[in-house]
């Protein structure tokens, strides 16, 4: 690093790389999900940091130097936050997963507010804090990602360590009568208006947070209009604002142009007998509606009798926090589900649902999204959802239907051409699904290229670039890739 260099240095809970046993030793993989495909390219050779926790909690391991190569590979640093198991029970599975994780998409009833679990949430976060101060400088630009980590602000300003503090929230922020639920809500609240930057998926939780901060501290006033507002605290000024975070959308629509993608695509369809395919993909979680929707289904086989036949409902589930009882419970209620629905519908030569509990590379699954005539992405609620626009992007043929749930992120952005859906609403979905099982060649192609006209502009890039302007005036164009054969050629 050359003195005075800025870096962009991400803190999340998880690094984008996990550690798994592989027979007596362990290797290292990279890691899967939203935050990672969103957040990866733009560290890339761009003298980037990544601080988090690997994934493992074994003291006798020596996971900086598992992650040597990892990171050479990546182009950029990593460095972990090691975890006792006490600590990851009480901070990760207790209070980010159930106390932060439900309360925050609205399911209040799923939270356990076990005082345990904020002490472990407030020492997690000292630890973390620690070695963000060990490994950055105050010349850095620090990002801090999601919920697990609000308190990082506060540690690092007792600690007296001087940074800029950037923090986006990848889940929704309450309304205050859910917020108010929360036994730590000032502390939670006023952590939060430590940072210098708090970034909202969408100007709603934006607005949820502001009447929270009204509540909780009346002495605050918001200054200002448009996607970047001001909190005046009286001694200090921070800043709010909205960043629909996005996908790589040339990424995606270009996979789907290899050939053996579209080979691959065509050959899910020939499986399929060229039925239209309604699709699902997600994160097996409680907050995806994946019960509702394969109920939404099954009204749709009800109602919509001539249909039987002519449909296949796909859903991708990915494996995700399998250990927790509760998703292990939902897991077996999906299965129930699609037994009943397909012992309900199926005859000789055809099974209406096509259920798939794992995860598929990404080459297959852009195989999936382009032979989807239909993408079904009905979350009760969720901070964005990239699947939906990851969707858009790969239907480079621009003749499929985006039926999207109301209350994604996603909806802010979409809802011009996107088919908006309530997702508890089971009779409203199967009526959109439908209706846009009939809607003609003109009228889908028309939605789909706005759709796509939308996230091609509003991609991944210029989710970092409006980022980093409200919190640094810069853009990613300001950290340099750095030519690694310039060094190689001396
Ligand atoms: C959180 C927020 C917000 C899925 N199946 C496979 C696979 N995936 C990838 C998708 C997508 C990602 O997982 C899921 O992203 P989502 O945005 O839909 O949902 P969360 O994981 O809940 O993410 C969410 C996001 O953060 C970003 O801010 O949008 O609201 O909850 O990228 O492609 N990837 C591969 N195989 C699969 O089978 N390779």
């Amino acid at each position: 690093m050359q003195p005075g260099q800025q870096r962009l240095v991400v803190v999340s809970n998880r690094l984008p790389a996990a550690i798994k046993r592989d027979g007596d030793g362990w290797t290292v993989k990279a890691g899967a999900g939203g935050l990672v495909t969103a957040l990866a390219p733009v560290l890339k050779n761009r003298g980037g940091v990544w601080i988090g926790w690997a994934g493992n909690s074994d003291p006798e391991m020596d996971v900086d130097s598992l992650l040597e190569d990892f990171s050479s590979s990546a182009g950029y640093d990593l460095y972990t936050v090691p975890l006792t198991k006490k600590e990851v029970d009480g901070y990760y599975f207790g209070f980010s997963n159930e106390i932060i994780w439900p309360l925050f998409h609205d399911l209040q009833t799923r939270c356990r507010f076990h005082p345990m679990y904020w002490r472990m949430f407030l020492d997690v976060n000292f630890k973390f804090a620690e070695l963000v101060a060990r490994k950055t400088t105050s010349d850095d630009y620090i990002w801090i990602q999601d919920y697990h980590l609000m308190h990082q602000a506060f540690f690092l300003k007792s600690m007296g360590v001087k940074r800029n503090l950037g923090f986006f929230l990848h889940i929704p922020f309450p309304t205050p009568d859910i917020f108010m639920k929360l036994p730590w809500r000032w502390k939670v609240i006023q952590a939060l208006t430590e940072f210098d930057l708090v970034g909202f998926q969408t100007m709603q939780d934006r607005k949820n947070f502001t009447e929270c901060l009204r509540r909780l501290m009346p002495e605050t006033r918001v200054v200002g209009r448009g996607a970047v507002v001001s909190v005046d605290m009286g001694n200090r000024q921070f800043r709010l604002g909205a960043f629909p975070i996005s996908i790589d959308f040339n990424q995606f629509s270009e996979l789907a142009e290899q050939p053996e993608v579209v080979e691959e695509s065509f050959k899910i369809k020939e499986a399929l007998r060229h039925r239209k395919i309604i699709l699902g993909v997600d994160r097996l979680d409680y907050t995806k509606g994946i019960p509702e929707r394969i109920r939404s289904i099954q009204t749709l086989l009800r109602r919509y009798p001539e249909l039987i036949g002519r449909i296949n409902f796909v859903q991708i589930a990915v494996p995700s926090r399998e250990e927790v009882d509760e998703y292990k419970e939902l897991r077996i209620e999906i299965e129930q589900l699609v037994g009943r629905v397909n012992g309900e519908f199926s005859f000789p030569g055809w099974v209406p649902v096509h259920y798939h509990y794992k995860s598929f590379p990404p080459e297959e699954l852009v195989a999936y999204y382009s032979a989807a005539d239909i993408a079904l992405v009905t979350p009760l609620r969720d901070g964005m959802n990239l699947v939906a626009k990851e969707y858009c992007a790969c239907n480079v043929n621009e003749d499929g239907v985006l039926v999207l749930s109301e209350f994604a992120g996603a909806a802010a952005q979409l809802q011009k051409d996107a088919y908006l859906v309530n997702p508890y609403d089971m009779e409203g979905i199967a009526k959109a699904l439908n209706r846009a099982f009939h809607w003609d060649k003109e009228e889908r192609r028309g939605h789909m290229a706005n759709l796509r006209d939308n996230i091609r502009k509003n991609n991944i890039y210029w989710w970092v670039d409006s980022f980093l302007n409200a919190g640094i005036a810069k853009s990613l164009g300001d950290f340099p890739e750095v030519d690694t054969l310039q060094f190689e050629r001396g």
